[in-house]
């Protein structure tokens, strides 16, 4: 099954369309939190990068976790480089992220080479999502550069599976849009983050809702996470 597919069979399946954006620094914090919200997420989005005990044995429970109980992992690196770098960043380092990810996030700003070296390299059930719109304030994006990267994604379906935006931008259903910038309590953070509602965006046509403080930093993030599932499901 590619994981546009896999993607819509868990949506389906757990009646949610919610990725919970785990921005936490300490490996722990993760774990307890993906085993809290375990039943009402279909996803996990890491910024690997910020954890300050990341380790071999973390990601290996992380993993099994989340392959118990449909849990797809998305790390959002926004590879940006070119091809070379790219295939060195993904495979490499100490993160070795083609060994664990779903998911990655990556820019178009490098046109397609990033994604023709990811194309090479990834396994069957791997898949990009380019990012042709961001939510914060200020940010260079365009019309026409959201319609290249629109191109970019279309000419490369099989190892994109879709966009993170801001409102649909395909109609095709391997190319599914995950809008970031989701919060029902607040407009704005302290820097320059950009929210919008749940039901503002799953009107403008998100068939994913990535959402992190606005479940992570709650008081009780188990009835906070399935207020978002319920108002996204509806
Ligand atoms: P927040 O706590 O819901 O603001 O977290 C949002 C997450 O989504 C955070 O990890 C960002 O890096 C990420 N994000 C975003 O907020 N906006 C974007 O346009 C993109 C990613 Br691309």
């Amino acid at each position: 099954m590619n994981i546009s597919n896999k993607i819509q069979s868990i949506i389906l399946k757990k009646k949610s369309n919610i990725c919970v954006s785990l921005d936490y620094t300490k490996s722990s914090q993760i774990l307890n939190t993906v085993e809290l919200l375990k039943g009402l997420i279909i996803m996990i989005k890491l910024h690997c990068d910020i954890i300050e005990d990341f380790s071999e044995t973390f990601i290996k429970k992380l993993v099994s976790l989340c392959k118990d109980n449909d849990i797809l992992i998305l790390e959002d690196r926004k590879f940006a480089d070119i091809g070379n770098t790219f295939k060195h960043q993904f495979t490499g380092g100490i993160f070795k992220i083609n060994t664990w990810c779903d998911l990655i996030t990556i820019h178009s700003i490098a046109g397609d080479g990033p994604i023709k070296e990811f194309a090479k390299i990834k396994s069957k059930e791997q898949g990009a999502l380019i990012i042709a719109q961001m939510s914060n304030k200020n940010n260079l994006f365009t019309a026409e550069y959201t319609a290249n990267t629109k191109k970019i994604a279309k000419e490369n379906i099989g190892s994109v599976a879709g966009f993170i935006c801001q409102e649909k931008l395909s109609s095709s259903t391997n190319l599914l849009s995950f809008v970031p910038g989701v919060n029902r309590h607040t407009s704005s953070d302290t820097s320059d983050q950009k929210y919008t509602t749940p039901e503002c965006a799953m009107e403008k046509g998100a068939d994913v809702l990535i959402i992190g403080r606005g479940i992570i930093n709650s008081t009780n993030m188990l009835e906070e996470c399935n207020i978002y599932k319920e108002i996204a499901w509806k």
